[in-house]
């Protein structure tokens, strides 16, 4: 039986990796990611409220793999932000993204103090994590110079997307040894061959690997949809993309 064996990959993307606090009023605001820290204004949940040097973090370990992101969230600035001296930066794997300054009297009067106003605004950023990290942090950092019931601000509807999924495949079990890695976007060839026989593959939810040897389970495709610890043996597939 002449077998051919091969890797092929579905990228489904953007593979939505996170989502929190996103209803206005649900309970998805309600747990430990960020901050355990929950304010409403206006009918809607938020993460706050925080001032002076508060900052709140996310951090995926080990789990994440990807080439570019887009990470959205919604800002809530309320009240008294002087605008040249108070401002919230974005940061990504602790690069900064952007500064978000405001006024006190910019949007309308909403919640919390009556004298100033409050405004929400989604916020979009697309960026790029070097190849092979499999970590990302996310972080809103405050500077503000006066206490939360005169300034201060929160954050809803996190997502994070990725834009440019990767997969690695591992010469030893448990993501150990040589690594050879596919991410979605490559274009540098559709068919290659793997240079080891595959003990391990780290695989991001939202991927589909499809493997066939004929000298393993039969002949048959498998189809893996999570990070495979230790298989027993794949040897030298081809590679085949369809995204
Ligand atoms: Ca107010
Ligand atoms: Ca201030």
């Amino acid at each position: 039986m002449p077998g051919v064996s091969f890797i092929k990959i579905l990228f489904f993307y953007p593979i939505l990796f996170y989502q929190n606090c996103i209803d206005a009023q649900s309970g998805d605001c309600f747990n430990n990611d960020w901050s355990n820290r929950v304010d409403g204004c206006a009918g809607m949940l938020f993460k706050g409220r925080f001032s002076r040097s508060e900052q709140i973090s996310l951090e995926f370990n080990n789990n994440i793999l990807g080439l570019k992101f887009r990470f959205t969230f919604t800002i809530g600035k309320f009240d008294s932000w002087d605008h040249d001296d108070d401002y919230l930066q974005v940061l990504a794997n602790d690069v900064v993204l952007d500064t978000l300054r405001y006024g006190a009297y910019q949007g309308s009067g909403l919640c919390f103090e009556p004298k100033y106003s409050e405004l929400f605004e989604q916020k979009q950023y697309i960026f790029y994590s070097p190849i092979g990290r499999k970590s990302l942090k996310l972080t809103l950092q405050g500077h503000f110079d006066e206490d939360v019931d005169n300034e201060s601000w929160g954050a809803r509807a996190f997502t994070l997307e990725i834009l440019e999924p990767c997969v690695e495949f591992y010469s030893d079990c448990n993501f150990q040894g040589d690594v050879w890695r596919i991410c979605n976007g490559n274009q540098t060839s559709q068919i290659r061959d793997i240079p080891f026989e595959i003990k391990s593959i780290l695989i991001v939810n939202g991927i589909q690997v499809k493997m066939r040897d004929p000298k393993y389970h039969g002949g048959q495709t498998q189809t893996y949809t999570s990070s495979q610890y230790c298989l027993s043996s794949y040897q030298f597939p081809k590679y085949n993309q369809n995204a």
